[in-house]
């Protein structure tokens, strides 16, 4: 079947037998053209009798993008604001059941890229090629000049210390890279001006600086280190050691600074330790210092990453210590370029640096704490901050279980000694709140329309799932005077952070692959050395000439067959089954699972995808599509024979 490109699911499914209505998927394209009817949609448009814009009804598209972190799930998820529904969810770290990821031969070499050899032996150990979880944080966007620009999200994983990309265009993780010498990397934001060439990562746990089971208990020999990703070649850019640990990060809107919240300044092995001290501080790193040292050749060589010491006995011109109340978390840089926001967790203050002033932090000996222009008192568990452009903060306050309302120029005044109350507004959330975000509002587009709060515990909102409850994302609309929560969206474990992303930022992406797609190019250079042509029907089975236990199987898939309707193997070969889709029409993915061989994967419209598995014992194996496609999906099925060794 050939089908022109824009026809929608709908209709190939009509017009095939018995293609009744199956998937009932709306065929709008999603992007700044299907945007139009939604313009006039503000969050204000509440007129008497009108249904709120946060009410999206059936078929109606979301004014943003919300991309949301999944902690320890390790993949991103993709949901529409306001509605809050969830609209994808892309793996990234974890091993994931349905698209393949961290079993296909395409997914693996990107994990394995830039893997380090210890990384290798240590998995292998396990019997493992990969890493299969992650501790995925904290998702942001690539900006240019302080704005989205709609090209890639960047995200962390603590659990393994790597950080990755994932490409806008397709919505797929195109580059994993494992950060050498520091670890569990947490806080990461991505550089705001002029452009996002840096990626910076903050390693949160401190090990010995060579970790090479020498010592444990020797703590002066621990370092914590900060890296900054080329984010454009994904390899470490530069690393600076620091004291104490970091935790949180963000970036300016100058391209001069970036900044990270340690909780550990004690350097401390446990609780009692790390909270034992009455400050902390914020590190301030300077980046024009650091890359002249970097130019400049003054750097030591470790692991194949450029170190600079930043210590404070160092005494060097790449940071400064700013001390803060004792165990700060959220590090937060408002859209007016000038304010940056630290939760005092521990401390019921935020503390508000003035970014226009750390120079004369290196160009002089004052008071570190000369550049803090406001420290007001919030209320119990301040984490996080984020903003509505209009001079205003939204900070989620983890203990009282509210989001505080505050403005930043009256708390200045409050801290001159002015008698004035920055607290605009309170509102109760549900319950714990960590993280909390406004649409636009880590960039100079801050629209002050809606706050996502992400809260850690759900307890009873919901129906009762048993011990494991789902967390709880609120929406809170924040376009009035006063907050209102919206809506609850349960949501399984555990986001950190999300960002709002206005759907106009997102035109970039597409619905059917390039055939030329470099995912899977190193799999087309094969093909081609098999004299296989990727792009035309496919159906041949290549025992290797070198290596003959190994097996390449090359299948072309149009609805509702695959071109191969049974091959044969023998026991014990390695085979790699080539699935190319040739299907070119919207939403058309077809599937390959290999019964009893833990293979599954997705292949969208126009893409390839690879898998290899050991054909262990003798018998008849069905594959078929796992992706529901046509009326005949079922149908879509073929046979694997495995013969005895001889
Ligand atoms: Cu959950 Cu950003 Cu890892 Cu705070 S961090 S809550
Ligand atoms: Cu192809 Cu289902
Ligand atoms: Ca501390």
């Amino acid at each position: 079947m050939s089908e022109a490109k824009g026809i929608s699911r709908r209709n190939l499914l009509g017009a095939t037998a018995g293609g009744a209505a199956i998937v009932g998927a709306l065929g709008g394209r999603i992007g700044a053209g299907g945007l139009a009817g939604l313009s006039t949609l503000g969050a204000t448009a509440a007129v008497a009798g009108e249904a709120p814009a946060y009410d999206i009804a059936p078929g109606q598209l979301d004014e943003y993008y919300g991309f949301w972190s999944s902690g320890q799930t390790g993949e991103m998820r993709i949901l529409g604001i306001p509605s809050m529904r969830e609209l994808m969810r892309v793996p990234v770290f974890n091993r994931c059941s349905a698209t393949g990821w961290g079993r296909t031969n395409e997914s693996i070499r990107i994990h394995q890229r830039t893997m380090s050899d210890a990384t290798k032996k240590l998995l292998a150990a396990n019997g493992q090629k990969i890493h299969e979880n992650g501790d995925l944080h904290h998702v942001h966007m690539s900006f240019t000049e302080g704005k989205y620009d709609g090209r890639f999200l960047f995200m962390n994983d603590k659990a393994n210390t790597r950080v990755a990309r994932v490409r806008c265009d397709v919505m797929k993780c195109d580059a994993i890279l494992e950060v050498p010498n520091a670890h569990a990397i947490h806080g990461l934001r991505p550089q705001k001006w002029p452009r996002s060439n840096y990626v910076f990562c903050n390693g949160e746990d401190e090990t010995p600086l060579v970790n090479d089971g020498k010592t444990m208990d020797d703590v002066k020999t621990y370092v914590n280190i900060f890296t900054a990703v080329d984010a454009d070649k994904w390899d470490v850019a530069w690393q600076v050691i620091v004291s104490g640990n970091l935790d949180n990060c963000d970036a300016d809107y100058e391209g001069k600074w970036a900044f990270s919240t340690c909780y550990n300044s004690e350097m401390g092995m446990n609780t009692a330790e790390m909270t034992a001290a009455d400050m902390d501080h914020v590190v301030v790193f300077n980046i024009a210092e650091i890359e002249k040292a970097i130019a400049a050749g003054q750097y030591q060589e470790l692991n194949g990453a450029k170190v600079l010491d930043g210590r404070k006995e160092a005494k060097s011109q790449f940071t400064r210590y700013i001390p803060v109340a004792n165990n700060p978390h959220g590090c937060n840089m408002a859209p007016d370029k000038v304010h940056l926001c630290i939760g005092g967790k521990l401390s019921p203050t935020v503390t508000v640096i003035d970014v226009t002033q750390l120079q004369t932090l290196f160009d002089s000996d004052v008071d570190p704490r000369s550049v803090v222009v406001a420290e007001p008192e919030l209320g119990l568990g301040p984490l996080h901050n984020a903003f509505d452009g209009k001079g205003n903060v939204f900070t989620s306050l983890f203990l009282d279980s509210q989001v505080v309302k505050w403005n930043i120029e009256t708390a200045k005044k409050l801290y001159k000694g002015e008698k004035v109350d920055p607290i605009l507004d309170k509102v109760d959330v549900q319950y714990q709140p960590g993280h909390l975000k406004t649409s636009m509002g880590e960039t100079l587009e801050a629209d002050g329309k809606y706050l996502v709060c992400l809260c850690k515990f759900s307890k009873d909102r919901f129906l009762n799932v048993g011990p494991l409850k789902p967390e709880n994302d609120q929406l809170i609309d924040i376009s009035g005077d006063k907050m209102k929560v919206v809506h609850d969206g349960p949501n399984f474990a555990e986001p950190h952070d999300a960002i709002a992303v206005h759907a106009s930022k997102m035109g970039g992406i597409i619905s059917v692959w390039d055939r030329k797609d470099r995912m899977w190019a190193e799999t087309r250079a094969q093909a081609e050395k098999d004299g296989i042509n990727l792009d035309d029907w496919q159906d041949t089975v290549i025992r290797d000439k070198d290596d003959p236990t190994k097996v390449r199987v090359y299948i072309s898939s149009q609805a509702p067959s695959f071109a191969l309707e049974s091959f044969e193997v023998n026991e014990g070969d390695e085979v790699t089954v080539i699935v190319t889709n040739l299907d070119d029409i919207d939403d058309l993915t077809h599937g390959f699972t290999m019964g009893g061989h833990g293979v599954a994967m997705e292949i969208g419209p126009q893409a390839t995808s690879s898998v290899t598995f050991v054909a262990a014992n003798p018998g008849v194996y069905w594959y078929y599509c796992q992706w529901f496609c046509h009326a005949l999906h079922m149908e879509m099925r073929g046979r694997m024979f495995v013969k005895p060794k001889a």
